[in-house]
């Protein structure tokens, strides 16, 4: 059920064009056109060697030292390996050691309890019986991708041909930063729901950097995302980075708790990540992210737009099966964490485009008739031959759809700028008083 954007005629080429949406005045402009950029971030695969990833002093975490070859598989299904592991995974790649020298948010709160993920194995186990336990269509939430080996693979993904999202994102929050920055009144603090890899907020920070100093709070369940972001933002001047190991909404109430008088905060929801949600449920998401922030603050809101089917398809089911890995990797992470005896080899990577709904899903495909056990779960789950495990929806928007949404959640569409070698789309909102709403 799709609302019907009530006004078209998006610019989609030029320049800047102004545009009225929603009665309001939207500003709409596209990266085209715009000062050649270095050929690197235009380039179909991501440029920057992969290695230059890895920090100097990756010997203060002995798993960014790569393993000799063939040995990588074993090293890594130990490092991340679960049982009471769990625990060990906090410790080494946790918080504390990996924020350095910045301070980090939570770091006392429920750390015994806290798997590789930096979420609870008590609340990842349950959710994996309430997903594993329903009678119809069996599924499992798409937070639980990124551990370590997920986040990895999700980084190799957004450097892959075929899945262009992440690098149109960051081109448009590259080639627009400052004028972004520009909108948000002085000074701003700067809030980030999911810290990925950090690559994209740089250029927002670099930018309001020099505005003022400010302070990043990366908010991520993801304790790898967070030493991540933190080790690529570290060296941004006039930036402090406080990490939150926090769901978003509280890592957000948190930071909105810190604010001081007459800051603006600037929240940054990228990545389409607003597209895992339901329709309904996203947009009830960015009601709740409205109602911790004040009036005049503002959130950037990224969003993959509709595209042909089989370029949307491809995105998702690359050649070389990364996105397949991605996806398996789920029930790896099953077996590590909860002590699970999912047969890897007897699933496979199925993803389709849900018309109605307008989304990519992916499932994971069981093979044949099969039991799996997952002790600390208390779960033995039987799953007949090509019965699926829904893992992932991926809504698609149009740019209309995203202005309606933020309305009705209580922003108004300050400026969208879409890709045009990617179809994708960055949304400025501001948050509005409730009576000027309507
Ligand atoms: C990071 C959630 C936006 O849905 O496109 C990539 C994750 N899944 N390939 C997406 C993902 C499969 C991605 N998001």
């Amino acid at each position: 059920m799709r609302t019907q954007p009530e006004s078209g005629g998006l610019a989609r080429s030029g320049l800047t064009a102004t545009a009225s949406v929603l009665g309001g005045r939207a500003e709409f402009s596209s990266n085209h056109g715009t000062p050649p950029r270095p050929p690197s971030v235009t380039a179909p695969g991501y440029p920057r060697p992969l290695l230059e990833a890895v920090p100097p002093d990756a010997v203060r975490d002995p798993r960014m030292i790569p393993e000799p070859a063939g040995a990588s598989v074993l090293a890594l299904d130990h490092i991340t390996s679960g049982g009471s592991a769990g625990e060990k995974d906090n410790e080494r790649f946790g918080y504390p050691s990996c924020m350095g020298k910045q301070e980090a948010h939570g770091a006392s709160s429920g750390a015994e309890d806290r798997g590789g993920g930096g979420v609870s194995l008590r609340e990842f186990a349950a959710d994996l019986r309430a997903g594993l336990s329903k009678p119809g269509q069996r599924e499992l939430p798409s937070k639980y991708f990124y551990d370590e080996v997920g986040s990895a693979l999700f980084e190799a993904i957004s450097v892959l041909p075929e899945y262009g999202l992440t690098r149109a994102d960051e081109r448009i929050v590259r080639a627009h930063a400052d004028e972004i920055v520009g909108r948000v009144p002085s000074p701003a603090i700067v809030a980030e729901l999911g810290s990925g890899s950090g690559r994209k907020p740089r250029w927002v920070l670099g930018s309001l950097g020099r505005r003022e100093p400010t302070v990043y709070y990366p908010i991520d369940i993801s304790p790898a995302a967070l030493a991540r972001c933190e080790w690529e933002l570290s060296r941004v001047p006039s930036v402090r980075i406080i990490g939150m190991l926090n769901p978003y909404l509280e890592g957000l109430q948190e930071v909105a708790s810190r604010r001081k008088d007459g800051q603006r905060i600037l929240v940054l929801f990228l990545g389409s990540t607003i597209g895992n949600f339901d329709r309904p449920v996203g947009e009830q998401f960015l009601g709740q992210v409205r109602s911790v922030l004040l009036p005049g603050d503002a959130l950037l809101l990224g969003t993959d737009l509709e595209k042909p089917i089989p370029q949307m398809l491809a995105a998702y089911d690359d050649p070389i099966g990364v996105t397949a890995a991605f996806n398996i990797n789920l029930l790896a992470r099953i077996n590590r964490q909860l002590g699970g005896d999912f047969d890897l080899r007897r699933w496979r990577h199925a993803v389709l485009w849900e018309e109605r709904q307008r989304r990519i899903e992916m499932h994971l495909v069981s093979q044949e008739r099969q039991t799996v056990r997952i002790p600390r779960a208390g779960l033995e789950v039987f799953f007949r031959k090509d019965e699926t495990i829904w893992t992932e929806n991926s809504h698609k928007y149009t740019p209309e759809l995203v202005a309606t949404m933020a309305q009705r959640a209580g922003f108004r569409c300050e400026a969208q700028w879409i890709d045009e070698e990617w179809p994708f789309a960055e949304s400025l909102l501001i948050a509005v008083s409730p009576d000027s709403a309507r």
